[in-house]
């Protein structure tokens, strides 16, 4: 499926949606949330639009639009960044299409970028402090960079780092915020000192409970009095031997957008509890109340809502852990693959704070499961790459679809899952299209 033989569909999705549905499905709601079945009439414009067949048509979910017909969208160019795609210029807010996300490392020039305000300009790493302080801080210091790096023991971990909007496109109705697709996620490898030496360091009060990071970004309405984000994490995750003040990734200086020349790391849990530019760690004998640390910022219903439901924020809960999630780096959804040949399909899979405990991939719409293999992770709070064969039984339009469950048995639903007002946490099946000829 390259561009010339991309279906006209695909204008008619962009023109009209609803129509699109109509045409396909014969009914007038919104995609992903109907039940039914695919009309005769709808398989016969389905397989018209693609250009071939569907063989497991039979098992399609009802209202499923097909990978192959995923929007496209511009690639910008941001400094020091290869071929991410930028949904926002002002703050920058860019993300990684998943086929570039094949490594198992993230490489620096793939991490996506998550914005809320202006980073800073003419950093200098030799003059940049790090003040530890609150009113849970027994021993308020301020450390340079120097600094950090002669008292405390050095770690290298590979964390993952996943905004919490990630996916957040396919909710419908649409939630706002940046529509994110599957690319607000990377995996790179981070040096620096465990956040925990530090508050040992300086010593936590009895009532320690919670802390809170402050960055040199500013407000995009350029009020000085105004942080673009200031959240933090409680005292048990920030203890953690995995939760790092970093300055180096992947073995060099932090690029710009990420963080550049200090950040924090609280991999598993929402990005926004990994703050960059950090510049100030406060200890606080309550729940941290920075910016975006209240309800409706990354928190999700109490309770299940319908679709499109006000929900008041004394019903919602703060965002911890991420959810169990996996990605398909490779092939590229909308390659054309020759029947013949076995077809080598690899990602990676990770489950927030918790252990994964396999892989599987379906190419007949989540019908049947196929175990993949599994890696061993570098560390805890590391992605995993999984990797397997598959072999097509005809030729026609698939889609593979990758399912990970984590250890304690929960898995990644087939489609969207939990509609919430901001559209967090949405850890579907991630599917790519295929055509085999
Ligand atoms: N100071 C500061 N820290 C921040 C942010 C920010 O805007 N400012 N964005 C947060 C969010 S929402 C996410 S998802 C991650 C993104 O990290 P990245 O841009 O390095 O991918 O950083 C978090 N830390
Ligand atoms: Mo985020």
């Amino acid at each position: 499926m390259n561009n010339s033989d991309k279906p006209e569909i695909n204008q008619l999705y962009a023109d009209d949606p609803v129509a699109a549905d109509r045409v396909l499905w014969g009914r007038q709601s919104h995609a992903l949330s109907r039940r039914g079945f695919l009309k005769k009439s709808g398989l016969v414009a389905m397989s018209t639009a693609l250009g071939m067949t569907i063989p497991f048509s039979r098992f399609m979910p009802a209202g499923l639009i097909p990978a192959a017909f995923a929007a496209e969208s511009a690639v910008d160019q941001i400094p020091g960044k290869d071929g991410l795609i930028v949904l926002n210029n002002r703050p920058v807010n860019a993300e990684t299409p998943a086929h570039l996300l094949d490594d198992s490392v993230t490489p620096n020039s793939r991490m996506f970028v998550r914005n809320n305000g202006i980073p800073p300009e003419n950093v200098n790493p030799e003059t940049w402090l790090l003040e530890i302080g609150g009113e849970s801080c027994e021993r308020p210091v301020s450390f340079s960079i120097e600094e950090l790096r002669q008292r405390f023991e050095e770690v290298t971990l590979q964390l993952q780092l996943e905004c919490g909007g990630n996916g957040r496109s396919e909710f419908a109705p649409a939630a706002s915020g940046n529509q994110w697709t599957t690319g607000a996620i990377g995996c790179p490898s981070f040096t620096g000192i465990r956040l925990r030496d530090v508050l040992n360091y300086c010593g936590l009060k009895a009532d320690a409970e919670y802390i809170g990071y402050y960055g040199a970004d500013t407000h995009t309405s350029g009020d000085p009095d105004r942080d673009p984000i200031s959240r933090g994490v409680p005292i048990g995750k920030a203890m953690e031997r995995e939760t790092l003040i970093a300055w180096q990734m992947n073995g060099e200086d932090i690029p710009m957008q990420n963080g550049y020349p200090l950040r924090l790391i609280c991999a598993g849990w929402p990005g926004s509890v990994s703050g960059k530019w950090l510049n100030r760690i406060v200890v606080r004998d309550q729940l941290h109340d920075g910016e975006k640390m209240a309800a409706p910022s990354y928190s999700v219903p109490k309770q299940s809502v319908a679709p499109g439901s006000r929900v008041p924020n004394e019903d919602m809960k703060i965002i911890e852990s991420m959810p169990v999630k996996s990605l398909i780096t490779f092939p590229q959804s909308g390659l054309s693959h020759d029947l013949r040949e076995r077809m080598i399909i690899r990602g990676h899979a990770w489950a927030g704070d918790d252990q994964l405990s396999g892989v599987f991939l379906s190419i007949d719409f989540g019908a049947t499961w196929i175990p993949s293999a599994l890696q061993s992770a570098s560390n805890r709070l590391a992605w995993q790459d999984w990797e397997t064969w598959i072999q097509f039984p005809e030729p026609g339009y698939y889609e593979v679809w990758a399912r990970a469950m984590d250890a304690r048995g929960k898995s990644q639903p087939m489609l969207v899952p939990g509609w919430n007002p901001r559209g967090y946490l949405n850890n579907a099946c991630h599917r790519i299209a295929v055509q085999v000829v």
